[in-house]
């Protein structure tokens, strides 16, 4: 075995209060595009980013709506992976060695909870919960499709036909009938309080902490790292590509997540 993969090993069986930071790249091999990697979502001729905020969805929540509506069916039919699996036995491996494990995800997909992980901060939402704009109460919803209005909906296609599904045919809330949008944190939108309370106060406490599938350039996650590493504390990363961390990382093993990790944190 390398001698870093034995140093790694050794750190988590040193390691009392570890955070796994993910994004993106562990889902790529469950076959949901990433934003910026390969392969990158594109949806009809739109950027992710041009989607995923308020302005967009006042401007045509038919149209932002097909978009969620197209990704939360793809990651419906989508599968955890085997880094979605090793996260979550590694879990379990901390729980029964006296460790904490937390895992900050920025994946909306839902995938780790799938996979079994329970000690979870979706920091930026997720695909399967929706929030009222009127009375802004937060529902799991995995119905497929979410309303009658997007039933076969949401082609990725550039030449699909306009957006145009009535406002009142879009998912509306049981409780006071206002209009929902997915419970995700879209661009210019803070994220959770309580979320980012609970991951900034285990960012001051961990002595290890994890860096899984991520381009690091979505702020505040992106700076979640680098203050890991201002305390001393050793930041280890999993890409298949270097990444704005990766020099200031402890280690950084290159591969796709779902080939790499089941061995590593076996
Ligand atoms: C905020 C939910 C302010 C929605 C997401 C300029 C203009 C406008 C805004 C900004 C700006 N500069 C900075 C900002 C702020 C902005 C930001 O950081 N923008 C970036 C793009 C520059 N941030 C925000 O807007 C945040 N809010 O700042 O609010 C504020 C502050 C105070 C008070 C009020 C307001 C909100 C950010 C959250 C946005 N929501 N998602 C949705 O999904 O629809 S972010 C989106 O990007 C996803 O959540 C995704 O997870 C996240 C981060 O991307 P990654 O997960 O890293 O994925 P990516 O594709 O980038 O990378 C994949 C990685 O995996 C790559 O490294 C690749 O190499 C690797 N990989 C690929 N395959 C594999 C692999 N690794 C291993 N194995 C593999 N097989
Ligand atoms: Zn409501």
């Amino acid at each position: 075995m390398l001698s870093n993969e034995m140093e790694f090993k050794n750190l988590i069986k040193l390691a009392k209060n570890i955070i796994v930071i993910t994004g993106a790249g562990v889902s790529a091999e469950s076959g949901i595009p990433t934003f910026r990697g390969a392969p990158k979502l594109r949806w009809r001729n739109y950027k992710p980013e041009s989607l995923a905020n308020m302005p967009a969805f006042v401007k045509s929540s038919s149209l932002v709506w097909e978009f969620y509506h197209y990704r939360r069916e793809i990651c419906l039919k989508a599968s955890p992976n085997n880094a979605h699996l090793a996260l979550s036995s590694f879990e379990l491996r901390c729980l029964k060695e006296n460790k904490q494990c937390t895992l900050i995800t920025q994946n909306v997909d839902g995938l780790h909870k799938r996979a079994g992980s329970k000690n979870i901060i979706e920091i930026h939402g997720s695909l399967f919960e929706t929030k009222c704009m009127k009375c802004h109460s937060i529902e799991d919803n995995f119905t497929s499709p979410i309303c009658d209005g997007l039933a076969n909906r949401g082609s990725p296609e550039e030449d699909s036909k306009l957006s145009d599904i009535p406002v009142e045919q879009l998912p509306h809330c049981d409780k006071c009938h206002g209009l929902l949008r997915p419970n995700v944190v879209w661009f210019g939108e803070s994220l959770p309080e309580q979320a980012l309370e609970d991951s900034i106060k285990l960012l001051n406490k961990c002595d290890l902490c994890l860096v899984v599938g991520t381009s690091a350039v979505v702020e505040p996650v992106a700076s979640f790292p680098h203050q890991v590493i201002a305390r001393g504390v050793p930041v280890v990363e999993f890409n298949i590509e270097k990444t704005p961390i990766t020099n200031n990382s402890r280690y950084f093993f290159q591969g796709p997540s779902g080939s790499i990790l089941p061995s590593l944190l076996s």
